[in-house]
């Protein structure tokens, strides 16, 4: 393939030559657990890393390289590790870089298992966790040591949007022992790449918009190869054992090849629904990267190719006029996950950062009466309709109330 292709060629092509495999059109599944070697040496050598025979699927498979190549291609990194899931490369990847009397950094709002993880399992075994607000760089500069070895943030934040600079994060990891390890989740390769931008090791669930239709679970640890053989022969080997399957591994090249096109639509979607919900007296704030008055926009125009498709918003403020304003929706659905076909809709506080205790909501910036929307590629003005009509009923319950009550 010429070098100079651009993303959305290197999705559908990079990394995989159809003459090698009988012309197919798309790769063979390799649904194996194990490989034969020709003699017990060629076996020995395998193990010793003396040639490349594949030995056992927990390890790597052939179509697993591939789609390693072709993320690790797509996010401007050396190599890339598939799991079983997110939290599977999130914690093969800390597991492997953690050891006790070590201090995480981590910001302020992290996606809730990813929370618990830190929270109530690292902090058990003597590692450190500090939280702070990597929206400030400068934060970072007071707090950040020779004991510190991961520095970790998502961009933008699941649940409430706030955005970190990784280039000004990077600047200041880059001359320490400390690792800066960005959750690119929310984006994709697509719409930002932090290995570009400076960061060491990007995370991804990609059960969410790399696999795009709700269908599997997994994840990537993405960066440089040397970190990635510890991550591939300790953090997973032996610490998680969080092997993707030989389908989810099909379904995931799959879905790459339409990444730039769903990515654009969801882009467009949200952007119009962000609009709409901005506009309509019902709703007391919207967080969306796109919106020129939301907190982080410029941060967004400098670091996203567009504002995405995660809109957070609150209804009335309320936590109860929010949760009655979703029962009310008929075509969005309440469910967790993002990235989907569908939209989808949930309540962090009660659902995926139930995680945190009600103080720790406040601490952590998540507020109790948030809803987070994940904007599908259904047509828009029916996704547009459908929270208008549940608007307007929550609106007409809260007049009906109000008569009452007078
Ligand atoms: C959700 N999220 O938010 P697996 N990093 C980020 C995430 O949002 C998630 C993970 C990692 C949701 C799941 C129910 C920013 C997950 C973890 O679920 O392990 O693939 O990814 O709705």
């Amino acid at each position: 393939m010429k070098k100079d292709v651009k993303f959305q060629t290197r999705a559908i092509h990079y990394g995989y030559d159809a003459k090698q495999f009988h012309g197919s059109l798309n790769p063979p599944i390799y649904m194996t657990s194990t490989f034969a070697f020709e003699s017990v040496k060629q076996g020995a050598m395998a193990f010793e890393g003396e040639n490349s025979h594949y030995i056992y699927s927990r390890l790597g498979t052939p179509s697993q390289a591939l789609l390693e190549q072709r993320i690790a291609n797509l996010e401007g990194a050396e190599a890339a590790l598939a799991t079983a899931s997110g939290m599977g490369a999130i914690t093969s990847a800390f597991w492997s870089l953690i050891e006790p009397g070590d201090e995480i950094i981590a910001d302020t709002t992290l996606y809730g298992c990813t929370f618990s993880f830190l929270e109530h399992g690292l902090k058990k075994f003597g590692v450190r966790i500090t939280y702070c607000d990597l929206t400030d760089s400068d934060n970072l500069i007071k707090l950040i040591s020779a004991k510190t070895k991961i520095v970790y943030g998502e961009t933008p934040a699941n649940p409430n949007m706030r955005l970190i600079d990784i280039q000004a994060l990077a600047k200041i990891t880059k001359d320490t022992d400390a690792k800066l390890i960005i959750d690119n989740t929310y984006c994709t390769p697509y719409l930002q790449r932090p290995i570009e931008l400076g960061a060491d090791l990007v995370v991804h669930s990609a059960t969410k918009y790399l696999g795009g239709h709700g269908d599997l679970i997994a994840g990537f640890v993405i960066g440089d190869s040397e970190t990635l053989e510890t991550i591939r022969y300790y953090g997973l080997k032996d610490m998680t054992g969080s092997v993707i399957s030989a389908m989810d591994i099909a379904l995931i090249l799959r879905g790459l090849k339409t990444l730039h096109v769903r990515m654009d639509r969801h882009c467009s979607n949200a952007m119009k629904v962000a609009n709409f919900l901005n506009d309509h007296p019902q709703v007391s704030k919207v967080y969306f990267p796109g919106l020129p008055d939301f907190e982080y926009y410029a941060l967004a125009k400098k670091q996203m190719l567009k504002a995405g498709g995660m809109i957070a918003f609150e209804v009335d403020g309320s936590r109860e006029v929010g949760e009655n304003f979703v029962n009310h929706l008929q075509m969005i659905l309440c469910a967790v996950s993002l990235g989907d076909t569908e939209t989808l809709i949930q309540h962090p506080a009660s659902m995926t950062h139930s995680t945190y205790s009600d103080e720790e909501l406040v601490k952590h910036l998540i507020s109790p009466s948030l809803l987070r929307l994940s904007v599908g590629l259904e047509d828009v003005d029916d996704i547009i309709d459908d929270l208008d009509q549940a608007l307007n009923s929550v609106s007409r319950g809260m007049k009906i109330i109000s008569n009452t009550a007078a």
